[in-house]
């Protein structure tokens, strides 16, 4: 019979990712999602009438749904990707993200032991419980620093980063206390189609093609590791798959760019695509930098190189046509996440940047 995975966030933009590539390789899939403002049901249209994927709109902290999901589906693993991600909006509502990312994850963590305790062999020793993270963790790096690997400290600075450790930790612990079959990733950033448009390079593209101003923080000199979803999520099922349980695995894009870089390449392709009389580079605004804002993240990953065999499959340059391309030919899917309540949230976090 195919595995069956309860996959948590499966409707945001990773989560939706790796579901759909699931479902190409014929696991059923129960996707728990409460659908916040990052949660949406079309970027699952393709799967609408599959009988094997399975919406359920509701919150990893119910204990009660979360059991029973788990008796009426009885996956054969956990891969939770459900998490308030948005870094400016963790620095405006912190406990917002305390709520999900911690409280939500130690309930999930608890309901899921109980119920693995309980079951009988094979099932209990091949059961996973895989944990989506970020490099965020491991704090800022300085210009000469070595990336991240596994056994970098942690020093996470912002709450969202402070929450994804505790929720790391957490995980971890339920590994060694309990011996329940963890496993954790930390990767980049990702990009790609489908990312809601808070974040800098779908933000970047929509505010270019609408003739808005492209806001940059502080210099634009901040560096990022830029990972594709589609290599992000082939790196989380092979962790699923032949991942030491009990271990992390760092999964980077070997694509490291000052922000100014992927703001300004992405003006490029599009005054390839859709050219405008007036440079869409004219529309970069230098705006206040962000609070406690992390310099350089690097990923190290030889780790899941090595041991799991796995490699990127596209480089950003490709990549970040395809993406911006994508963008292009999703209107319909643009207009729908750019609600009202999108447009609160631009007046919050910019009104007061100047
Ligand atoms: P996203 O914000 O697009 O999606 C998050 C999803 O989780 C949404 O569908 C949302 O509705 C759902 N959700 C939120 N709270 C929930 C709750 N309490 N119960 C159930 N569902 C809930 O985020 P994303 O970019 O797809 O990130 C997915 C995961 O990957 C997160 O854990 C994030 O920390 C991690 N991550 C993201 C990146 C990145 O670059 N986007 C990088 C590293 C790690
Ligand atoms: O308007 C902007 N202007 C700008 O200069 C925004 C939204 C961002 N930025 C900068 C801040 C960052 O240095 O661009 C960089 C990327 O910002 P985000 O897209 O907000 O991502 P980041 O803060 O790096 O965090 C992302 O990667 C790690 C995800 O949102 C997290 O969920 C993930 O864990």
């Amino acid at each position: 019979m195919a595995r069956t995975l309860l996959v948590t966030g499966g409707a945001g933009f990773i989560g939706s990712c790796f579901v759909l590539q699931a479902r190409e390789r014929g696991e059923r899939v129960i996707n728990l999602d409460k659908l916040t403002y990052a949660g949406n049901p079309d970027n699952l249209a393709s799967l609408a009438q599959d009988p094997d994927h399975i919406l359920v709109q509701g919150d990893i902290g119910n204990a009660e749904l979360v059991n029973w999901l788990l008796r009426q589906y009885r996956p054969d693993a956990v891969v939770n990707f459900a998490a308030e991600s948005h870094v400016d909006r963790s620095i405006l509502d912190p406990e917002a993200f305390v709520r999900t990312n911690v409280l939500g994850t130690s309930t999930l963590l608890r309901v899921v032991k109980n119920w693995w305790q309980n079951l009988d062999e094979p099932a209990k020793s091949s059961f996973r419980f895989l944990h989506v993270s970020t490099d965020e963790v491991y704090g800022a790096l300085k210009p000469g620093d070595p990336a991240f690997c596994e056994t970098t400290p942690y020093s996470p600075n912002s709450p969202y980063s402070a929450s994804k450790a505790a929720s790391d930790h957490l995980v971890r612990a339920f590994h060694e206390t309990y011996g329940l079959p963890t496993l954790i990733t930390n990767c980049s950033n990702n990009y790609g189609p489908r990312q809601f448009p808070e974040k800098l390079i779908p933000l970047t593209i929509i505010n270019a093609r609408n003739n808005r101003s492209i806001p940059v923080y502080g210099t634009g000199s901040n560096i990022r590791d830029w990972l594709h979803v589609e290599d992000h999520c082939a790196a989380i099922a092979l962790v699923l798959e032949k991942g030491r349980v009990g271990e992390s695995y760092n999964i980077g894009g070997h694509s490291a760019r000052t922000n100014l870089e992927v703001v300004q390449s992405i003006c490029e392709i599009l005054q390839q695509e859709e050219p405008s009389p007036t440079m869409y580079a004219d529309l970069i605004l230098f705006v206040t930098d962000r609070p406690g804002h992390d310099f350089r993240y690097a990923i190290d990953c030889s780790k899941i190189e090595r041991e799991l065999g796995w490699k990127p499959a596209h480089t950003f340059a490709t990549g970040l046509v395809d993406t911006v391309l994508w963008y292009l030919a999703n209107d319909a899917w643009v207009e729908n996440v750019c609600s009202g309540a999108y447009l609160d949230w631009v007046d919050r976090n910019y009104g007061h940047r100047g």
